[in-house]
């Protein structure tokens, strides 16, 4: 597998010449400063591109070219945002650059409810309270028949929860969900919304009446437009899972297992419609097998991200170690190295340790915690390779 890293451009503290030293292959990149659905030119390619090889590295796989919150609610406008988004595969091509993640998630891309959740060891890791979560749902978004969505005791603990959480932690805790984790990978959220609740809301709301069904049709209207593009110009699309890979806040969620996957994979059966195999994301689901998942899929997976959880009690996780949870990470990069020796993979979402505390860094995106990650998954490769 190739070793690559998801760096965020030139103003990241993470430089390439720092890349370069710990073993990094190829970059993982967006163009950040582009307006979500607005094409990419390729001149603004070609810069990132050049100055990664300026470094001595690669850019192997765009993370991600962004899907419009318009196209996956079916807005009138998609039909424009989707020619960009041709026009953007394309440009992508003749730099290329042949290996584009994106994922279809509604209005929130990934949830974590704290992400300064302390380990005995003294380090640090992201949590998801399913609690905590409820009372966002509840008492903070304040979402009609939010309720409903969670069982009687769990409402109980909501209810209980109420009386001793904080002003300050409340605000900790709009901060996280909708500002923080979504702020450096979400359009919707991105320079500090102000009134985060209120477009919160205003986002929600763009999704009403719509189900499985109807994000599933879209998803495949999306596919139908893109895939001949892509397998024009020979480019691997690669949707990225639900995280976590369940239905949240009413919204409905089109990639959390086996039966999603299969699902849009047939929707459009081409070898360039493939996945992202998050391990991290899908292992956070109670109903996922993560090593089933890579023996039936890594023929279709064109990209891999390796991380794993620790589902613990009422429906909480957090971020295991690369060596232990609910992903086995020596089965998968077993796995995807049969499948294909040049498959791109990135350590995902390290711990805080050392110095990291002391640098800035997007949150699941540290310096010490991913390197060290990614030196136990280099060993990992390392042993892979030679046995087989
Ligand atoms: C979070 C990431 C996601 C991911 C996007 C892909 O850490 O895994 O933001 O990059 O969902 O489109």
């Amino acid at each position: 597998m190739e070793k690559t890293w998801r760096w965020f451009g030139k103003n990241d503290v993470i430089t390439l010449d720092m890349l370069r030293q710990i073993g990094v292959e190829g970059i993982v990149t967006s163009l950040h400063d582009i307006k979500n659905g607005d094409s990419w030119s390729s001149e603004n390619i070609l810069e990132i591109k050049n100055y990664i090889e300026s470094h001595g590295l690669r850019w192997s796989v765009v993370e991600s070219l962004p899907v419009s919150e318009s196209i996956k609610y079916g807005g009138t406008d998609r039909d424009i945002l989707i020619e960009n988004y041709k026009t953007s595969l394309e440009n992508l091509s003749k730099a290329g650059i042949k290996t584009v993640c994106y994922n279809f998630m509604p209005v929130i891309d990934w949830i974590r409810t704290d992400l300064n959740y302390k380990l005995p060891d003294g380090t640090i890791t992201l949590f998801f309270d399913k609690i905590r979560f409820a009372y966002f749902d509840c008492f903070i978004l304040k979402r009609l028949g939010a309720e409903k969505d969670y069982s009687p005791e769990e409402m109980q603990q909501v209810l209980e929860l109420d009386k001793t959480i904080t002003a300050e932690e409340k605000n900790e805790l709009i901060q996280t969900i909708i500002v923080k984790t979504q702020g450096f990978v979400n359009e919707n959220f991105k320079n500090n919304a102000n009134e985060p609740v209120e477009l919160f809301r205003k986002l929600l709301a763009l999704y009403d009446g719509i189900d499985k069904n109807q994000l599933r049709a879209n998803l495949k209207y999306f596919l139908e437009q893109v895939i001949p593009v892509a397998e024009k110009w020979g480019v691997n699309l690669c949707i990225h899972p639900d995280d976590p890979p369940f239905s949240v806040l009413g919204l409905p969620r089109i990639v959390t297992g086996e039966e999603d996957i299969s699902w849009f994979l047939n929707a459009v059966d081409s070898p360039n419609n493939g996945l992202t195999f998050c391990a991290g994301s899908l292992s956070a689901g109670t109903h996922n097998n993560v090593t089933d998942l890579a023996l039936k899929f890594a023929s279709r997976t064109h990209f891999v991200h390796l991380r794993s959880t620790e589902l613990l009690d009422n429906g909480n996780f957090r971020e295991a170690s690369h060596l232990s949870g609910n992903a086995d990470l020596v089965e998968l990069v077993r796995i995807f190295t049969k499948e294909n020796q040049n498959l791109p993979m990135r350590v995902d979402h390290g711990k805080l340790m050392l110095d990291d505390a002391n640098t800035k860094h997007n949150p699941g995106y540290s310096f010490y915690g991913r390197m060290y990650a990614l030196a136990q998954v280099s060993g990992i490769m390392a042993a892979v390779n030679k046995g087989l």
